[in-house]
């Protein structure tokens, strides 16, 4: 298999690590070594880092699976296939720290079951969004069918994989896609930012919205008010939490919009 590392950028700046695909003459389609050299980005988050951000080289964040590795699969490889898309994708959805796609030019197929499974998402203007599956005959398969139904609802994807229509950055925010958009060019400046604010969080308020918050979503009303009423206790008992608050109570803190 060829060597990960060729397509993957990884930078760290102090709290943040910048992770760059770099596939840009193919539109940064994901072969099977590039994801499993995200997997091994987002298994060995370094110490100290607090904060992820996922950008791409080139015009585009990811044109999806690369479709030249799809057509020699047999079934049962196909299953093993997807199944991989999903662990990687579950590492970074449930590793270590949350993560910020900053997207452009097409976020489609597997690029945007890619960028579902980050914790935020910015997108440039020029970013348009797509799942071709259903031109292309196939099914999604990297956790789109879970995820993005939570992001749009279950009815919007279906529109999007009958039709094959591309929504625009405009239209990808009003409907949940993405958080941002950003009018003047730089995603990454946005994305940075976003993730130095993150950073700036309880390690376990992180925690909690990375690992518990999804859970509770996943779960039935009672399990989910338990679930929340323990994760509140935990946090509210460590020291940080109580630096923190006695830091407000002292006037040392930022009010809410400063
Ligand atoms: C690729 C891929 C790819 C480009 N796999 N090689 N995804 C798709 O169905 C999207 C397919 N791609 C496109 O529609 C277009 O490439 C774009 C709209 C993204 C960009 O267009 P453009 O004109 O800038 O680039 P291009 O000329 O189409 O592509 C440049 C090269 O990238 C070209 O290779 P070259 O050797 O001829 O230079 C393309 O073949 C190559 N390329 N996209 C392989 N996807 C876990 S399941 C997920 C299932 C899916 O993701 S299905 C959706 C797949």
């Amino acid at each position: 298999m060829p060597d990960p590392s060729a397509w993957l950028n990884v930078d760290q700046q102090d709290e943040l690590l910048i992770v760059t695909i770099n596939r840009p003459e193919k539109r940064n389609a994901i072969n099977d070594a590039l994801l499993l050299g995200l997997e091994a980005v987002f298994s060995a988050i370094p110490d100290g880092v607090k904060a992820a951000v996922l950008c791409a080289e080139g015009q585009h964040f990811s044109a999806g699976l690369d479709l030249s590795e799809l057509q020699e699969r047999d079934i049962v490889d196909g299953l093993h296939h997807s199944r991989m898309w999903h662990r990687v994708l579950d590492r970074i959805q449930f590793g270590t720290v949350p993560v910020v796609a900053v997207l452009k030019g097409a976020c489609v197929g597997g690029g945007l079951e890619i960028a579902s499974a980050c914790h935020i998402r910015v997108a440039e203007q020029s970013t348009f969004y797509a799942l071709p599956e259903g031109q292309r005959g196939i099914f999604v398969g990297g956790g789109a069918s879970v995820r993005l139904p939570k992001l749009i609802g279950m009815s919007r994807m279906a529109d999007m994989m009958f039709t094959g229509r591309v929504v625009s950055a405009d239209e990808g925010v009003w409907m949940g896609l993405s958080h941002y958009v950003v009018l003047d060019g730089d995603g990454l400046t946005k994305g940075i930012e976003l993730a130095k604010r993150i950073a700036k969080n309880a390690p376990m308020t992180n925690y909690a919205l990375m690992h518990v918050l999804p859970r509770i979503a996943d779960s039935s009303q009672s399990e989910g008010l338990l679930m929340e009423s323990l994760m509140a206790t935990i946090a509210q008992s460590s020291t940080e939490a109580k630096d923190r608050l006695r830091d407000f109570l002292e006037g040392r803190a930022k009010k809410v919009g400063e």
